[in-house]
């Protein structure tokens, strides 16, 4: 049994988005380790503006709120946790052992399963962590179908929202604990050593990732042989999710 993780559950049958409510919550001072799960999100967020398509009652909706004993620069580093976490946990309640893609992607079969937005809130941190698990194709929305995929599609075995949801707090407590999990993240990251294609802010450029540095950052060495920091920006690897 975990520690902190979960010490405070907030369940709601509906929110606008667990992130916003976690974030509300901390400004009223949530503690370190305080969970929003809803099973229903209005208004379910993504990365730079982007949505969640939060299917009611067929996914894990979830929010922790973080006041972790790190310096400022490894907050970066949280997304990346998240997905260590996010993997193991769903490996603990079913038989899949999604991959992970650099800084916070899940896939299986080439299709996204989990989505993790972190945000900042004052000095704390919420680590929002969107799981599909009960979804069949044609509760996707069109545009994700054939983009998006539920654990429940890849094993055709129900699979407990809320055992998916402690395995996930005991996973992020037992990475949040120790804070060295760089060479494990790098090992199981799909992205490192891949070729791919960035898009930042002020355009696109190819090459080839080498590594992730201590601020979670992606090193990836471009066509002319220099090795660019990737901090934000978001990353096709040639070969899945529809980069060929
Ligand atoms: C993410 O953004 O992947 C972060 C999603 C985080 C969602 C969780 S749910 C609990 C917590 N509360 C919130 O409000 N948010 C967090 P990004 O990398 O920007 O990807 C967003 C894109 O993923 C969308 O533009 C769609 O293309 C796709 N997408 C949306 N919903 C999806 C779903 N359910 N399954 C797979 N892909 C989805």
């Amino acid at each position: 049994m975990q520690q902190w993780a979960g010490c405070l559950i907030r369940r709601l049958p509906t929110v606008d988005s667990t992130n916003r409510e976690a974030r509300r919550w901390t400004a009223e001072g949530a503690p370190h380790g305080a969970v929003v799960i809803a099973e229903d999100q209005t208004d379910g967020r993504g990365r730079r503006g982007r949505g969640w398509e939060s299917t009611p009652g067929a996914g894990l909706w979830f929010s922790m709120v973080l006041r972790p004993d790190i310096p400022p620069e490894s907050y970066a580093m949280l997304p990346l946790l998240a997905a260590l976490a996010a993997s193991d946990a769903c490996a603990e309640v079913s038989p899949v052992r999604p991959a992970i893609k650099w800084p916070n992607d899940l896939i299986a079969t080439g299709r996204k399963l989990v989505g993790i937005l972190v945000e900042r809130e004052g000095d704390a941190a919420v680590m929002g962590i969107g799981i599909n698990v009960r979804q069949r194709e044609m509760d996707f929305p069109e545009p994700l179908r054939g983009k998006a995929i539920s654990l429940e599609m890849l094993t055709d075995a129900p699979v407990s929202i809320d055992a998916l949801a402690h395995a996930l707090m005991r996973q992020i407590e037992r990475r949040m604990d120790r804070f060295d999990f760089l060479a494990e993240y790098s090992a199981r990251c799909i992205t490192v050593g891949s070729d791919v294609r960035v898009l930042e802010a002020g355009g696109a450029f190819c090459g080839r990732a080498e590594a992730i540095d201590a601020q979670g950052a992606l090193l990836v060495r471009d066509a002319e042989g220099t090795l660019r920091r990737v901090l934000a920006g978001d990353v096709s690897v040639r070969g899945v999710m529809g980069y060929a």
